[in-house]
């Protein structure tokens, strides 16, 4: 008897928890601002990748959700790891930029003067809306160690085997020390220490509705590995002109503007 009312209880939960938002994954997180950015001189300057990252790292995954404000200009720089090429120009850089007004393009790679790295690219069907991004890489695979996820849906693949030293700091807005400004929005944004799935991509996606990564749900199985989160405002510290970082405290500096907005996916 005890039995049965525990399964009729346990049952009840489950189909309390299918009809929650989003079907099935409780991954719902409040999301009601973003950050935007002017396309002039805004941007956001996070401290050093290693606060995040291990100094070496083999496996990173970057989460970044963005809406344009105006045709982005080609080259219009989104985020960005060592923008001002600390340790020379052999140094490490990642880029996530507007590659055309309907294009946006990834660059990954451990040595920007040497090897050409992975140059990844994700054609928009709606340019002016919200879309999501995941970059994943992982070292140790034996092929397409870096791939690129446009709303949960792979665009692309290459092969980058060499471990990451995390040079220099994050930007959020701008292209080095004061080019390609991007002119728009950035919401939700996340770094891992580990390579998301596909399935994973798809739940981080969550059909356009950002889910909280701060916990696993659905196929996503990797909240242990987040290693920061930028909700750009919400869950903020008051009192700062700041993002607040919800993991590592890799908080950023708003520069020069960048507003909070409440437009978001
Ligand atoms: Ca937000
Ligand atoms: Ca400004």
């Amino acid at each position: 008897m005890m039995l049965m009312r525990t399964i009729a209880i346990a049952l009840s939960l489950m189909a309390l928890h299918c009809s929650s938002d989003g079907g099935d994954d409780g991954g719902a997180l409040e999301n009601s601002v973003s950050l935007l950015f002017d396309g002039e001189d805004d941007y956001g300057s996070a401290g050093d990748i290693d606060i995040t990252l291990s100094e070496t790292f083999d496996v990173c995954s970057i989460s970044l959700w963005f809406k344009p404000e105006a045709t982005p200009a080609e080259g219009s720089m989104m985020m960005q790891f060592n923008p001002e090429i600390e340790g020379g120009r052999n140094a490490m850089q990642v880029s996530i930029y507007w590659d055309t007004s309907d294009r946006v393009a990834l660059h990954f790679t451990p040595d920007l003067d040497g090897v050409p790295g992975a140059r990844l690219f994700a054609d928009l069907e709606d340019p002016e809306g919200w879309n999501h991004l995941l970059v994943t890489f992982d070292a140790n695979a034996s092929s397409d160690n870096v791939r690129l996820y446009l709303n949960g849906e792979e665009t692309g693949s290459a092969d980058q085997g060499s471990p990451m030293e995390a040079i220099g700091n994050i930007q959020f807005g701008r292209q080095g020390t004061g080019v390609n400004h991007y002119n728009g929005y950035l919401d939700e944004a996340a770094i891992w220490e580990a390579a998301l799935s596909a399935d994973e991509a798809v739940s981080v996606y969550r059909d356009g509705r950002p889910g909280n990564v701060l916990v696993d749900y659905a196929d996503y199985r990797s909240s242990a590995a987040l290693k920061s989160f930028w909700r750009m405002g919400d869950e903020n510290f008051p009192t700062e002109a700041n993002v607040s970082d919800r993991i590592s405290g890799n908080n950023f500096t708003i520069v020069n503007g960048g507003m909070f907005a409440d437009d978001t996916p």
